[in-house]
């Protein structure tokens, strides 16, 4: 995998106007973004195909999948029927649950992105002791790709000590949650943001912010 200025533009916006606004002002400069909730249970979603018709993007779908191996098997499914190209599964439900994800996501020829730890500081108290062994069972399980924190760079650091250096990790939280790009890159491939760039008032000359940064 490749994703391109190693920036992922997390479009948590609420209007399809305003998607397509910060679409078009920073397009040229990435080939990834990721969609949640807030947008596919705002619009539907349909909004997957909208945008996969209208923009050359590839799209990681953050459903952060949690249920009984059955459900994130059907959860899988739709979901990248709906055109996105990768989804997000939630790791502390097991190992049934994760490989019938990555099984399904297989059986379409698309991936999953196996969720360790996560950003907010909440997480230290029940993700963060179990999250080595979420990355452990990840690489037991044949996973290629992984989220881990950009605001924790030791827990960064420790995942990426377990998924090794093929694995492709994406990191959330940088930005308006305290987490910066260039150091979030010694060990993560791709920094995930959101906020400081679809809530800019220049979309454009934010990305272009964090691109000169990563370079420095
Ligand atoms: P900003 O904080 O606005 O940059 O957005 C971060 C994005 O990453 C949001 O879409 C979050 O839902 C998502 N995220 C986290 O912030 N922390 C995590 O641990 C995991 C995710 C995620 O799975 O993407």
């Amino acid at each position: 995998m490749k994703v391109k200025n190693q920036i992922i533009l997390a479009l948590d916006v609420e209007e399809k106007n305003k998607a397509y606004e910060i679409l078009d002002a920073v397009e040229d400069y990435l080939d990834t973004i990721k969609i949640g909730y807030p947008l596919t249970l705002a619009l539907g979603p349909e909004i997957i195909q909208s945008i996969k018709k209208d923009y050359k993007v590839n799209i990681i779908a953050d459903f952060k999948v949690a249920d009984i191996d059955a459900t994130n098997e059907k959860i899988v499914k739709t979901t990248l029927n709906w055109g996105a190209d990768s989804i997000i599964v939630h790791g502390f439900t097991g190992e049934d649950s994760v490989l019938a994800s990555k099984n399904m996501a297989e059986k379409l020829g698309k991936e999953i992105f196996l969720l360790t730890e996560m950003s907010h500081p909440g997480a230290d108290k029940f993700l963060k002791p179990v999250s080595l062994d979420i990355a452990q069972m990840g690489v037991d399980l044949g996973i290629k790709n992984y989220v881990a924190p950009a605001t924790k760079p030791d827990r960064l650091k420790k995942i990426r000590e377990v998924v090794g250096d093929d694995a492709f990790i994406i990191s959330p939280g940088v930005g308006f949650q305290g987490g910066s790009a260039s150091e979030t890159l010694k060990y993560s491939n791709a920094a995930i943001v959101g906020r400081s760039i679809y809530n800019s008032q220049n979309p454009r000359a934010s990305v272009e912010e964090i691109i000169n940064s990563i370079k420095m």
